[in-house]
């Protein structure tokens, strides 16, 4: 008898231990957090981006005065280069990352996706907004990820998650053509996306030797490696070329 509850009391000791564990096992805030940061650029003249038909549906063509244009290769002034993704592909310590609770948001305006390239975490809530007065058909076509393909009318809500790091998912519209975008998922917290400065900056990082990597649609990936120490800041900047 004595020994049985032994055996039980010990059984129960080792389950708490295993839950207090999986609870402690996300990763902690830093003390004194490193940063690296710099900025993405485009070598030589920027390509002209094309101008967008949507003749084919009145309700897009009409939120366009003058017409939309391609967003595969967007530079901006001095070469800055937007809608780059860049992240730590290697080198973090620790692998479990709570997911922040406020969700990202893809917009559908004008019909076309905003931001162009998005990047959020596993498990995070994706809120997925239709702003036309048309009716979109949001279909990411993932390798890493559950596919899924969603009628979305105007002012209808749908949510979304994904579960599995995927860099980048293309994510299409079966209705409009020209609608593409891509939505990166990673299982940790440090990625940003280049906005219309080209620049970008990964924060709270635990000192360490890192790769990071860009990667942009139509011009590939690139890498380098960094070590910052505590409290540390440094700068990695990336040329890309056609
Ligand atoms: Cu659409």
């Amino acid at each position: 008898m004595k020994l049985r509850s032994a055996l039980i009391s010990g059984c129960t000791l080792a389950a708490l231990s295993v839950s207090v564990g999986m609870i402690a096992g996300w990763a902690r805030p830093v003390d004194a957090p490193a940063s690296v940061k710099g900025t993405v650029k485009f070598d030589g003249p920027a390509p002209k981006p094309s101008k967008i038909d949507m003749s084919q549906d009145p309700l897009c063509a009409k939120a366009h005065p003058t017409p939309a244009t391609t967003e595969d290769i967007v530079v901006g002034t001095g070469g800055a280069l937007e809608n780059v993704v860049v992240y730590v592909s290697d080198g973090l310590t620790a692998h479990d990352f709570q997911p922040p609770e406020q969700p990202a948001v893809l917009e559908q305006k004008g019909c076309q996706y905003k931001p162009h390239v998005l990047a959020l975490e596993a498990h995070q809530k994706l809120d997925v907004v239709n702003s036309d007065e048309t009716t979109h058909n949001i279909h990411p076509s993932p390798n890493n990820n559950r596919e899924w393909n969603m009628t979305q009318p105007h002012g209808t809500p749908l949510e979304q998650t994904f579960a599995r790091e995927e860099v980048a998912i293309p994510v299409k519209c079966n209705v409009h053509p020209w609608m593409k975008g891509y939505i990166a998922v990673f299982k940790h917290p440090y990625f940003s996306v280049t906005g219309t400065n080209g620049s970008f900056e990964l924060k709270d990082l635990p000192p360490g030797t890192y790769t990071i990597t860009a990667w942009q649609e139509k011009l590939g990936t690139q890498t380098q490696k960094v070590t910052v120490g505590a409290s540390e800041t440094k700068t990695v900047d990336f040329t890309f070329k056609q």
